[in-house]
């Protein structure tokens, strides 16, 4: 593959952290193909972000192809959108590190991911986490990425990496392009079906807490049954009700319905008609994806092919930039 035009770069990433879920889905992944005309789109999966958190290489090598398979599935179109994996790109690294002597501790010390990350994970706070979001930064900036699609909550990592972009091209002139998040009207944030208040996690324990993308249709039914909601009886979108706020947001990706459309149509039915519905609505819009999945994971041929050309088209794209930051900060360079 290669980008035959000067369209703007979108550039997003998932992390092969775990089975993705309807979180991932619905914030991120389902929006990315709707941009894949207008923009020239990388999607990458960034297996060096996960090993933050300690992960099996056996699951982890496992998960990196699924990932891959699930951003095809999704719709991704690998003529069209670059994909690749983030530990096929040395210079994912190497920015990295200079961008870390560029991103101050206190920057660093205000992410609310890495407070929560650190709080789940006490034992194990490692550098890797802390540093998070100037890897991130490198992966954004590399590429000269106009446009970042993303759920609510990489909002604040994208805004680092807009604030240390600009640092560097203050102090070094205009080097990096400066990135701007792109979030969906709805479902950028998705709960857990456990704690409400808390987002859909793909490293969640709590196996009821998430529907995972490749979930079958009873699991997916039984799950939402078993959502936690309120002792009210009525299906109506308003403050407090968290555990149907949520469920009406999912609901409303798969319909394309408004709150409003959705409250009339359950008024004066309970809870239990509109969990089913709602799990329904959610294992009937998968469907297609699983059946797609399910064939591309028969073919690892065809999908190493994929990974062989992303690398290989990526590392010359990052290569560009990254001698043009070394030639800036004074990285002396052979002839
Ligand atoms: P982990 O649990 O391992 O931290 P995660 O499930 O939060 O992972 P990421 O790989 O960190 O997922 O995120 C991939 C993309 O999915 C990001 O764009 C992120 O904003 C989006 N995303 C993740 N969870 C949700 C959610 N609950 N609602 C909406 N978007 C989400
Ligand atoms: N931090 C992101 C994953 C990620 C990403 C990126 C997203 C890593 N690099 C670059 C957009 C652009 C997350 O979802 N946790």
């Amino acid at each position: 593959m290669e980008f035959s035009n000067d369209k703007k770069i979108v550039f997003s990433g998932v992390q092969p952290s775990g089975n993705l879920t309807l979180g991932n889905y619905l914030g991120a992944i389902k929006n990315w193909k709707t941009l894949q005309d207008e923009y020239n789109c990388i999607y990458c999966v960034v297996d060096m972000h996960a090993i933050t958190v300690r992960q099996d290489p056996a699951e982890l090598r496992r998960r990196t192809l699924e990932t891959l398979a699930i951003y095809i599935a999704s719709g991704l179109d690998p003529k069209e959108n670059l994909l690749f994996v983030q530990s096929h790109v040395p210079a994912h690294a190497q920015l990295a590190w200079v961008l870390d002597c560029y991103t101050m501790f206190g920057e660093l010390s205000r992410m609310t991911q890495f407070k929560d990350k650190s709080a789940k994970n006490a034992q194990n706070i490692n550098a890797g986490l802390f540093t998070y979001p100037s890897l991130m930064a490198a992966d954004i900036l590399l590429y000269k990425t106009a446009l970042v699609p993303v759920g609510v909550d990489q909002k604040q990592h994208i805004e680092i990496t807009r604030d240390v972009a600009e640092r560097f091209n203050q102090i070094y002139g205009e080097t990096f392009v400066i990135p701007e998040p792109y979030m969906p009207k709805t479902g950028t944030k998705i709960f857990s079906l456990a704690e409400p208040t808390k987002k859909m996690s793909k490293s969640d324990e709590n196996e009821n807490a998430s529907i995972k993308l490749l979930d079958t249709k009873d699991a997916i039914i039984r799950k939402f049954k078993r959502a936690v909601t309120d002792s009210d009886t009525c299906v109506k979108y308003a403050e407090g009700k968290d555990g149907i706020n949520n469920l009406m947001t999912i609901y409303s990706c798969f319909t394309s319905k408004s709150m409003e459309e959705i409250e009339k149509e359950f008024d004066g039915r309970g809870y239990g008609d509109f969990k089913l519905a709602v799990g329904e609505a959610c294992a009937d819009g998968l469907a297609p994806l699983q059946a797609e999945y399910a064939r591309l994971m028969a073919d690892k041929g065809y999908l190493e092919s994929i990974l062989k050309e992303g690398a290989s088209y990526a590392s010359y794209l990052a290569s560009k930039t990254l001698s043009k930051v070394y030639r800036k900060i004074g990285f002396y360079q052979t002839k």
